[in-house]
């Protein structure tokens, strides 16, 4: 009889061990928001205002499972002045060859955002993509074989018109610019996600791999060089399972609205189109950027990019059919 309940204390103890493992997950992925529908907003939730933000509270897109914090409306100025593009530079020492790379942040100029959107806490993952694909029968991109192997990793090699029908999938849209440097900037203006200061261990990009300062193109290339191969060398999933990794590894880069990874990781598509230098003439209320272009913008350098390129205002732009394993996206939801 005793070691029948030495077996059943120790079977009780296992089965409080994983529930607690369970529990633990849970509240590590944070799936303890309400599931998301049509509409709702912070103050249909009961969380107080739909101006305010709420950084530590979620909502679960119910389609992909995505955790999505609210970002409130706001008039603010998108952009860089070339102070403040000048004066990080300074501080960093950074190559001034790079501040070229800078002139289609001008000018700074306010826009306003008239409402509050739902944006995905962080890139949409392999996961998430493995359903998409599943629920509709979509045919896979390139690599999938391989990236299927790493469901939290954020998705890529997905360009900007294969990730057209998840978005309608999921219910939501790609953040437009303006959207996505609000989530990044807030209220401070921040330069980075975090904060105003570089720190190289704050989000996935290659300074903090290379564990120092890539202040030049000869650096960075020279980085990338000793991680891809040389010019010409075909591309390994492997090295993303190592580099890029799973979501959710730099809380402390979150955003001020919640949102992690924006700055690294991996750049993510936005709705418009890209211009060198914005066009101030368009309208400054929610602004969806030119009508026509010939590339689509990319925000918030990825795990292979240098400090500047992880800047909250930094713009790049690639064809709607360019896939790269440094490109995927997040998704935004205006209730
Ligand atoms: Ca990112």
């Amino acid at each position: 009889m005793r070691v029948h309940a030495v077996v059943i204390v120790a079977l009780l103890s296992l089965v409080a061990a994983v529930a607690a493992i369970a529990e633990d997950i849970e509240s590590h992925l944070g799936h303890t928001g309400p599931a998301y529908e049509a509409g709702a907003t912070p103050a249909s939730l009961g969380w107080g205002s739909d101006d305010q933000v709420y950084p530590d509270q979620i909502v679960v897109n119910p389609v992909d499972g995505a955790e999505m914090v609210w970002v409130p409306a706001t008039t603010f100025g998108l952009g860089s002045t070339k102070e403040e593009v000048e004066a990080i530079w300074h501080t960093n020492a950074w190559d001034d060859q790079r501040l070229g790379n800078t002139m289609d942040e001008f000018p700074a100029h306010e826009v306003t955002l008239t409402k509050g959107y739902w944006l995905y806490k962080h890139e949409v993952t392999v996961g998430q993509w493995a359903k998409y694909l599943a629920d509709t029968e979509t045919d896979p991109q390139e690599y999938w074989d391989e990236l299927q192997a790493l469901p939290n990793m954020p998705v890529v090699f997905v360009h900007w018109e294969a990730v057209q029908p998840y978005l309608e999938w999921a219910h939501g849209g790609l953040p437009t610019e303006a959207q996505w440097e609000w989530a990044a900037r807030g209220p401070e203006r921040r330069a980075f996600p975090w904060g105003q200061e570089w720190d190289r261990t704050k989000c996935n990009n290659a300074e903090f791999w290379a564990e120092a300062s890539l202040p030049d193109e000869v650096s960075l290339d020279n980085w990338k060089r000793s991680v891809l191969g040389p010019p010409g060398t075909d591309f390994k999933v492997k090295t993303l399972a190592k580099y890029l990794g799973d979501v959710g590894r730099f809380p402390e880069g979150a955003a001020w609205c919640g949102a992690e990874e924006l700055a690294g990781g991996v750049f993510e598509w936005c709705a418009d189109w890209y211009t060198d230098g914005y066009d101030t003439t368009q309208s400054s209320e929610d602004p969806t950027g030119p009508e026509f272009g010939e590339w689509r913008i990319l925000r918030g350098g990825g795990w292979s990019s240098f400090a500047g390129q992880c800047r909250s205002a930094y713009r790049y732009g690639e064809g709607e059919w360019a896939e790269s394993y440094y490109s995927g996206f997040r998704v935004a939801i205006v209730p």
